[in-house]
């Protein structure tokens, strides 16, 4: 989105799981950015230190009250996705062992709060652009569907996902969503 030079990599045979990596992030997980002499781990954190260090304004809100608005959307990225589409789809596509019928009441009550609160604005917080809030709840909603998640019925949220992938800088992966095509 940013346009920045680099160079995805990703572990091959356990590697993650060595000191090297460890010494990165000690919980053995992708992703892990390497910024010269910074190292950030975690999906959300790197949205954080990416607009913070080079968004700019327009990704990096100053104002205290849109900072905290935006900290709780990366907090129900990394809760309420985590543990329901993602966990869903974890399950279906990976055969990972989880409650199936928590995660789906997790992802119903999820998908019906995203809905609503994209029912009267474009994005997730206020205003005319898309901020980090979307980029980290927008992959595992779209993947959503390669977990058994239906999401043609929430018609806010395919707006939203097709807006997104109408940006700039958006990058497109096997299994992601897309409801123009579904029309
Ligand atoms: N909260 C972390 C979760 C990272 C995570 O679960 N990574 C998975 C891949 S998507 C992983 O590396 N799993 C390997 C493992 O746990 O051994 C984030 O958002 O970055």
């Amino acid at each position: 989105m940013l346009g920045l030079p680099h160079e995805l990599l990703a572990p091959t045979g356990g590697a993650h799981k060595q000191p090297e990596f460890l010494a990165m992030n000690p919980f053995g997980q992708v992703p892990v950015l390497v910024d010269g002499e910074v190292v950030v781990r975690d999906s959300q954190a790197i949205l954080v230190y990416l607009a913070a260090r080079y968004g700019g304004p327009a990704w990096w809100p100053e104002d205290a009250a849109r900072l905290g608005a935006l900290q709780a959307w990366l907090s129900t990225a990394a809760n309420e996705v985590a543990h329901g589409p993602a966990l869903l789809r974890m399950h279906k596509k990976f055969g990972r062992s989880i409650d199936v019928e928590a995660a789906t009441q997790r992802s119903q009550a999820l998908l019906q709060v995203l809905d609503a609160q994209l029912r009267d604005q474009a994005w997730l917080l206020a205003g005319e652009r898309p901020s980090i809030a979307d980029l980290a709840i927008y992959p595992y909603i779209a993947l959503a569907p390669e977990g058994g998640v239906e999401l043609a019925p929430y018609v806010h949220l395919c707006r939203w996902i097709a807006r997104l992938q109408a940006l700039r800088g958006h990058v497109d992966m096997p299994g992601l969503w897309h409801p123009q095509q579904q029309a």
